[in-house]
């Protein structure tokens, strides 16, 4: 087993060889059957969790209920400081997190640690947000009559969360979720499963220290059946699913079908478009890190490059010139740029992927392959790789979940770049790198980007907890983290309070007795 410290990261975290999977003290109950996780780095298996009976699925959300109860009454500035607590447990265990999630995941060891900032982070702004749960007062149109609005909590927040942001993203949902009063049930991605052992491990032990009931958060695991229990279950009134366009179509259409709620940020397509203007360095940085950050494997990753023809030739060159400077390997060796894929299906993918867009006519400028050999035995690192293409082409308008960037020539102004931009079906990430305050600005306007995330002179990934974040079309039309996400986690309500001794109606209605 690779080293690095992990031995020390995964005991600090208390995750050992056999975890379980279900929270709530049902543990001693536990199924016999499990999921193994082997890590992409080196093909070890680091450890397996129990997969969560229906049973036990029960359980978890009766004691989820019972929380519920307590916890919805708690003034929102104390859930605030128990959200505060946990923010410092994270300060604590950043390393060892960043580590396990490196390890498990197989995105680079500062992106692993990145990832722990961006739960430190929203847990800072869920804090501050604990004494703002604002709603609005509102003029009635009768006399000594008072209008407001309230946000109150919903119930059991269901949460499906996907391995390439293992901790991150169920960490914006949670944070949000628990300042509004609301109770959370996580099912984390079969691929990452030990990371979500770690993080309930540590929100527990803040829950036992201030005599709270686990219930507040709750841990389930297997595969889309265990998901499934939840999307259907009306006892779950909002379900925040992380994944794929099409499991996000299955899990909209159920709890819509149940008339639930649901917040779905699926995937992405995004592109960088480059004006004849732009700033070569500032565009290669942008590219190159979005294209292979995270192997490729961000919601946010930069998929397509629309390069106007003026200036194609030199930036084509400059990015083709850094990929050769890519170091791939062992993420946790911080000399490496680009980790492995998540697993050997996604390694079949990214192989398809590649043959397709040549089969369509694509010119390959840097070569893609798998690696083998020496440090490279788990079967799962690949070459980042570069295609000249047209996007219309099928496999461009797909989604590859791998560091595979297509460069696509524009000619014309802006417009032109942003039709191209905007002709996939997803609506997740998008960016501008321009030195044309007019490019910038119809970029950003009503006939500019369609998608949930518009950037000027920064690439497509890596955004900010602060901004609400999500995407538009088959991107699924949710929005998570910052600015006002945390409204969708409430249920509002309108309030009419009569001060007077009459009892006008509205409209001005007469209804005399
Ligand atoms: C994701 O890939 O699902 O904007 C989340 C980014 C990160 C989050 C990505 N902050 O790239």
């Amino acid at each position: 087993q690779t080293e690095f410290g992990l031995t020390e990261a995964l005991k600090n975290l208390g995750v050992a060889a056999e975890n379980n999977g279900t929270s709530t003290g049902l543990q001693s109950h536990g199924g016999d059957s499990y999921i193994e996780s082997y890590s992409p780095v080196d093909g070890a298996l680091i450890g397996k969790v129990s997969v969560t009976t229906q049973a036990q699925y029960d359980k978890v959300i009766e004691t989820a209920q019972a929380a519920f109860k307590d916890w919805r009454s708690t003034p929102a500035p104390l859930r605030g400081e128990i959200v505060r607590q946990f923010g410092q447990k994270l300060r604590e265990h950043k390393a060892d997190l960043g580590k396990l999630v490196s390890y498990e995941m197989g995105k680079s060891y500062q992106e692993g640690l990145g990832e722990v900032q961006e739960m430190i982070d929203i847990c800072d702004f869920a804090v501050g947000l604990s004494r703002q749960l604002h709603g609005l007062t509102i003029k009635s149109e009768r006399p000594l009559h008072h209008m407001q609005e309230q946000y109150h909590p919903l119930g059991i927040v269901g949460i499906i969360s996907a391995f390439n942001f293992p901790v991150a993203v169920w960490s914006w949902n949670t944070a949000l979720a628990w300042v509004c009063g609301d109770v959370c049930v996580w099912k984390p991605s079969e691929k990452t499963p030990l990371t979500g052992v770690a993080c309930q491990n540590i929100i527990a032990e803040v829950l036992k220290e201030n005599n709270l009931p686990e219930g507040i958060s709750c841990l389930i695991n297997g595969d889309y059946k265990v998901g499934e229990w939840m999307t259907q279950d009306h006892r779950v009134p909002l379900i925040s699913a992380t994944g794929s366009t099409r499991m996000g179509k299955i899990v909209g259409q159920t709890v819509a079908a149940r008339l639930g709620k649901s917040i779905l940020e699926l995937g992405g397509n995004n592109a960088i478009i480059v004006t004849p203007d732009a700033d070569i360095k500032m565009t290669v940085i942008g590219a190159v890190f979005g294209a292979v950050g995270t192997a490729g494997q961000r919601c946010t990753s930069t998929r397509r490059l629309i390069v106007h023809e003026d200036i194609y030739d030199k930036v084509r060159d400059a990015v083709v010139g850094a990929y050769g400077q890519l170091r791939i390997g062992n993420p946790l060796d911080e000399k490496n740029h680009v980790g492995p894929l998540i697993d050997k299906d996604s390694v079949n993918n990214y192989n398809k992927a590649i043959e397709a867009a040549k089969a369509e006519g694509g010119k390959i400028l840097v070569e893609g392959g798998v690696l083998s050999g020496e440090g490279y035995e788990s079967g799962c690192y690949v070459k980042p790789c570069i295609i000249e293409a047209k996007n219309d082409f099928e496999i461009v308008q797909a989604e590859t979940f791998a560091p595979i960037l297509y460069i696509i020539k524009y000619k014309g102004d802006v417009h032109d770049a942003i039709a191209i931009q905007n002709g996939v079906a997803q609506g997740l990430s998008s960016a501008i790198m321009t030195n044309s305050m007019r490019d910038a600005h119809q970029f950003l306007s009503a006939v500019g980007s369609d998608c949930g995330i518009a950037n000027v002179n920064i690439g497509t990934s890596g955004a900010e907890i602060g901004g609400a974040f999500g995407g538009e079309k088959e991107t699924g039309g949710g929005r998570e983290s910052g600015s006002d996400a945390w409204k969708a986690y409430m249920r509002r309500q309108t309030n009419t309070l009569n001060y007077s001794t009459e009892l006008p109606l509205a409209q001005g209605i007469k209804f005399d007795l």
